[in-house]
């Protein structure tokens, strides 16, 4: 009796599955890859420069390695942003202008926070 019910649930689940259309259902792959940035537990932003491109969209994950840090930039419309340990957080940005954005952590995270800053270079 009980063989016979894994049975069944082993066929239903199967048949859920097939059910999902995989190939046809997914979208073009256009996004850019995700750019991951950890802020460091030695108040650093690990990698400290980044390059985007203008009117792209792209999708930035930032991460704590210890300490929580902060990140505002109005000219590139990243809202003001905690950043702590176990709480990955993701920000889409799609720069309008062309320059060199220098972002500094914005919480009192530790000795170096005064020196601590992501560089965002957006290319045309
Ligand atoms: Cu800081």
């Amino acid at each position: 009796m009980r063989l016979s019910v894994i049975v069944l649930v082993g066929a239903l689940l199967a048949a859920t599955t097939a059910a999902v259309p995989t190939s046809a259902a997914k979208p073009q792959m256009t996004a850019l890859p995700v750019v991951n940035v950890v802020a460091t537990a030695d108040q650093k932003f690990a990698p400290d420069h980044i390059v985007l491109h203008v009117n792209k969209r792209q999708t930035l994950r930032f991460t704590s390695a210890g300490g929580v840090h902060g990140i505002v930039s109005t000219a590139l419309g990243i809202p003001a942003t905690m950043i702590m340990p176990g709480k990955p957080v993701s920000i889409a940005v799609t720069p309008k202008k062309a320059g060199t954005y220098r972002i500094p952590c914005t919480i009192v995270c530790g000795p170096g926070h005064a020196d601590m800053a992501l560089t965002i270079q957006v290319n045309p």
